[in-house]
């Protein structure tokens, strides 16, 4: 597989307790974190960043916990990383993942399906899209990252 970037979020609810295990689990993973920024949403970003749930029943308390405290965005660079990221956090529901996935980090994180822990891309397309949404940076045809000219945090 080709080096790929996904992005991933540390959501409010595990950034007290659980933020160090997580980037810890990240690094272990075999993920080189290649952006970080941690960060209290807006409303308005953290509308347009679930843009794709609007008409759900669920998205106005999706955005609610979204701006409720710090997040940490990340993105995370490896081999088929938007797969693999998705594997390692485990099914949205944590019910289903500690049935399904026990080791996954939502399993062990997360503690319903609205407050669960992470999010990771589905695609590599959402993932370059939100990633320049909350980065700025343009992803380039062999996976590296171009920066805005903002520096690191
Ligand atoms: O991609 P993923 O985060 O695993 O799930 P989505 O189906 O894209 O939903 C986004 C987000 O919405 C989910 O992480 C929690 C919340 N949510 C919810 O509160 N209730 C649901 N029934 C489904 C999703
Ligand atoms: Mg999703």
């Amino acid at each position: 597989f080709p080096k790929q970037q996904t992005l991933a979020i540390i959501k409010p609810d595990s950034m007290d307790e659980h933020r160090e295990e997580i980037l810890g689990e990240i690094r272990a993973g075999g993920f080189s974190i290649s952006r970080l920024k941690e960060t209290v949403l807006s409303r308005d970003t953290a509308e347009e960043f679930y843009r794709e749930h609007r008409d759900k029943p669920f998205y106005g308390q999706l955005v609610d916990f979204m701006c409720s405290g710090p997040c940490m965005l990340l993105v995370l660079t490896k081999e088929n990383a938007v797969d693999e990221w998705r594997s390692m956090m485990g099914p949205t529901d944590p019910g289903l993942a500690q049935v399904t996935a026990p080791g996954s980090l939502r399993a062990r994180f997360a503690l319903d399906i609205l407050h669960n822990a992470l999010h990771g891309s589905s695609s590599q397309e959402h993932a370059q899209e939100k990633i320049h949404f909350l980065f700025g940076d343009i992803i380039t045809s062999d996976g590296d990252l171009t920066s805005n000219g903002e520096l690191d945090p």
